[in-house]
């Protein structure tokens, strides 16, 4: 009996998760013509909608829509002619399905592995990432540092690891600068930092990727996010957590971080709404997040070939200027160089994921934004800087299945590999 009540507890707290999201739907949109992409992207906001992937001219998108805008939403889509299709029809459901696969994935996990949880098998709270870096950068004294070099708005301890064979004293290598987790809801992107810090310590399997390049890997540039994406009712949360830069903060806390980089900053593609995901800030750099990542790109970069800021999701490979669509001097050797990291994910995903797209993030997206890690990396004179959208598909809930992240986690890498090694060739 007593057990029992205990099961039914333990579900009431899971049902009770996501209650928020009663009655919101999730809906594909598109694809459709770019004059149609540009006027849905000048409006969704009007209706509360919250983008999940950008609708574009040869594959839909993924819009979460409130109960009490459905009839608007689907009126102005209408008016428009822009095609839409249900994703989910009860989002809040969606979501407990997805905790409860997540669930059950840590449970064949952990027997799996002993009792140990990886960042890279299963989408991880904060402290198993962090728990992760530390005792990476304890066993492997000789090869990796971590810094932890400023606290987060709330109080987290923002960390990277330098991986170097070099102690980062050999003034001639190359350095790669990978980030992820700036948007808090983009899970599937902190595995592929994480893989990334095994590859090149616990599983060396190209020992040039070792010996050839110091590395920068950042997994959680925005901590308190990505603690609040697994609080109840906060699971799409994208920006940061601050609640100093506009008098409606303390109310509707966060910044995007990725358009509060001093990049044509807060001149399109943003709000100055702090009720926005894509709220700009009150100054650029305003969010500690985005300062801790701007001071280790400063401080490294005059060593810097290869800069990459994962997100999701798209399977997408983009690249600057993305305030406006025009091309930087470098737009030859940035499409080159993505087309074969493209090329080489491509190789190796799964038949159901869709192939990457390369190109100018503006026009790749039909949407102008600035602000962004990769337009400000470049601007400063990373020769290589690029956004990687990761995959998600379609049929899935809200993210990708936590049986994908090997797979994903495996591809990115090798698009890294690839990355790395034509930047080291240019640099
Ligand atoms: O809008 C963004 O910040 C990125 N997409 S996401 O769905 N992950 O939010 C795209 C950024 C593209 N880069 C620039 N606009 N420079
Ligand atoms: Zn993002």
């Amino acid at each position: 009996m007593k057990v029992l009540a205990l099961l039914l507890l333990a579900a009431t707290a899971v049902f009770a998760k996501h209650e928020a999201y009663q009655g919101w739907k999730s809906y594909y949109i598109g694809p459709a013509p770019a004059e149609k992409l540009k006027i849905f992207n000048s409006i969704y906001e009007d209706y509360g909608v919250d983008v999940l992937s950008r609708p574009l001219v040869n594959r839909e998108g993924v819009v979460l829509v409130k109960p009490e805008q459905h009839d608007n939403f689907i009126h102005i889509l209408e008016e428009l002619q822009i095609s839409y299709k249900i994703h989910k029809d009860d989002v809040k459901k969606a979501l407990d399905q997805d905790d409860e696969i997540i669930e059950r994935r840590r449970m064949e996990t952990l027997a799996r592995n002993g009792g140990r949880a990886f960042p890279y098998d299963n989408y991880q709270p904060l402290e198993v990432i962090y728990d992760y870096v530390d005792d990476i950068a304890k066993r492997f004294p000789d090869t990796v540092t971590l810094v932890e070099p400023a606290k987060s708005f709330e109080g987290r301890p923002i960390k990277y690891l330098k991986i170097s064979t070099t102690n980062f004293e050999d003034e001639s290598k190359p350095i790669i600068f990978i980030d992820a987790g700036i948007h808090a809801r983009e899970w599937i992107t902190i595995p592929t930092a994480t893989w990334a810090i095994h590859k090149l310590t616990e599983n060396i399997t190209e020992p040039d990727l070792l010996e050839r390049f110091d590395w920068i890997i950042m997994p959680v540039v925005n901590p308190d996010g990505y603690a609040f994406t697994f609080t109840p009712n906060n699971r799409f949360w994208r920006k940061t957590r601050s609640t100093d830069q506009h008098p409606l903060s303390v109310m509707f806390p966060g910044v995007d971080g990725n358009r509060n980089f001093d990049f044509f900053w807060n001149t399109v593609g943003i709000s100055n709404n702090p009720s926005s995901d894509i709220y700009a800030g009150g100054a650029p750099f305003s969010e500690i997040e985005t300062r801790v990542v701007r001071d280790a790109l400063h401080e490294n970069l005059h060593r810097i070939a290869l800069y990459i800021t994962m997100h999701s999701y798209g399977s997408m490979i983009l690249y600057g200027w993305g305030h406006d669509g025009t091309l930087s001097n470098n737009a030859l050797g940035l499409h080159s160089v993505g087309v074969n990291m493209a090329a080489a994910i491509d190789r190796m995903k799964l038949p159901n994921f869709p192939s990457y797209i390369v190109g100018n993030s503006a026009l790749v997206l039909n949407y102008a934004a600035a602000g962004a890690a990769e337009d400000y990396a470049h601007f400063i004179g990373v020769p290589l800087a690029y956004t990687y959208e990761l995959p998600g598909i379609g049929g899935d809930a809200f993210h990708l299945d936590p049986r994908y992240i090997a797979q994903v986690s495996e591809e990115t890498w090798a698009g890294l590999a690839v990355g790395a090694r034509m930047a080291g060739d240019l640099f």
